[in-house]
């Protein structure tokens, strides 16, 4: 076991914060297997790691709301419906090092295709707790405030963030203490953390401290200034508050997990297994693979949804040549959207949404 309860061969981007993907054949999924286990679970961190008493532990509903609520970690287990969500997290910044090719992006972890994740989670569902509370007429967004303070936000702050009340409402999004029938570990944001199925994983506030309802999305640095799409031509000094557009439903997103980058598998039949994973309320409709670099196409077996917040797994054999080969996909979703070629068309300068088709360049041998 590695750092956090980690496999050894986690890809180790940064020990503090702790910023950490698995290898890619971590991620391979079965047709019955869309779960992550928990030592292969990437982590994505912005400070250090809080150690929380969960007998001391409260959780705070303010805010405007009709009755503020203080919760211990029995009364949230007691007094509302326990239930279950198994949801994908993806970092924002999946795949970022397909941007990286196209410009730098400094001071950003370079994620490869595994700062994505699932899990089955459960607690109580966020509405529940605010029918409790009583949101006030002109409740417009929900912040969560967590307990690590991230030293790279301007100023120091806790992490937070806010997903508008609509979003809060869905049956969906959960204030989640088990992590795969397992106590939510402690890297993952135990004793609580909030779980938005659909959204990017930025919005999953861990080590929940407080739930505050408001007219306005938060303030933290995380919603007002971090986690937004810039312009590519946005240079340092317009990158303040309000700029860009804030990140929130996850976007149409494919990724080859095997073969790996850079390997030399012999030429011949050979397997292509990776992950699609589909916008909000949307599933992937169809894969294609490519041995040519995207000249022509083979579809893939995509597996059936596990749920309507999960990733699915695809697979093909593709009969590969001798010499250097590039293997490409592409993915549509259920409305039809599919993926751009171009990571250039997508460049942003903190390197989010990385969802061009993913290219494995291989050297097949004799
Ligand atoms: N919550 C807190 N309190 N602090 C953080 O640094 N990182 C966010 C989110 N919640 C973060 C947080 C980001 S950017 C992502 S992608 C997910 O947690 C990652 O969740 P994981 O570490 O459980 O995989
Ligand atoms: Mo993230």
């Amino acid at each position: 076991m590695n750092l956090w309860g980690k496999r050894n061969d986690m890809v180790v981007h940064e020990r503090e914060p702790f910023n950490a993907e698995p290898p890619p054949a971590a991620l391979t999924g079965g047709p019955a297997v869309a779960l992550t286990s928990l030592d292969a679970f990437f982590s994505r961190n912005h400070g250090p790691i809080p150690d929380l008493d969960p007998a001391a532990w409260r959780l705070e509903v303010d805010g405007t709301v009709t009755r503020p609520l203080s919760l211990s970690l029995e009364e949230l287990r007691t007094r509302f419906e326990e239930t279950e969500v198994v949801a994908t997290l993806q970092c924002a910044g999946n795949r970022r090092t397909g941007l990286t090719g196209v410009r730098p992006v400094p001071g950003e972890t370079p994620w490869g295709p595994g700062a994505i994740s699932t899990a089955r989670f459960r607690g109580v569902r966020l509405a529940d707790v605010l029918a409790r509370a009583g949101p006030a007429p002109g409740t417009a967004h929900l912040a969560f405030t967590g307990a690590d303070v991230a030293p790279g936000a301007r100023p120091p702050q806790p992490y937070g963030g806010s997903v508008p009340l609509e979003k809060a409402l869905g049956p969906e999004v959960l204030l989640a203490w088990a992590m795969n029938d397992a106590p939510l570990p402690r890297v993952h944001g135990a004793p609580l953390r909030a779980v938005v199925p659909g959204w990017i994983g930025a919005r999953s506030v861990k080590w929940l401290r407080r739930v505050t309802a408001r007219t306005t999305p938060s303030d933290a640095y995380f919603q007002t200034t971090a986690y937004r799409l810039l312009p590519a031509d946005a240079g340092p000094g317009r990158t303040g508050p309000g700029d860009g557009i804030p990140l929130g439903p996850s976007p149409l997103n494919c990724a080859v997990l095997s073969p790996v980058d850079g390997s030399r598998p012999p030429a011949g039949p050979a397997q292509v297994t990776g992950y699609a994973l589909g916008g909000e309320h949307r599933t992937v409709a169809r894969v294609e693979v490519s041995a040519d670099g995207g000249r022509t196409w083979r579809p893939a077996d995509v597996d059936e949804p596990a749920g309507p917040w999960v990733w699915q797994h695809w697979r093909t054999v593709l009969d590969l040549p001798r010499g250097e080969v590039e293997i490409v996909a592409r993915a549509w979703d259920s409305a039809g959207t599919t993926t751009p070629e171009s990571p250039a068309a997508l460049w942003n300068p903190r390197g989010y949404a990385n969802t061009s088709w993913p290219r494995v360049r291989l050297c097949c041998g004799p």
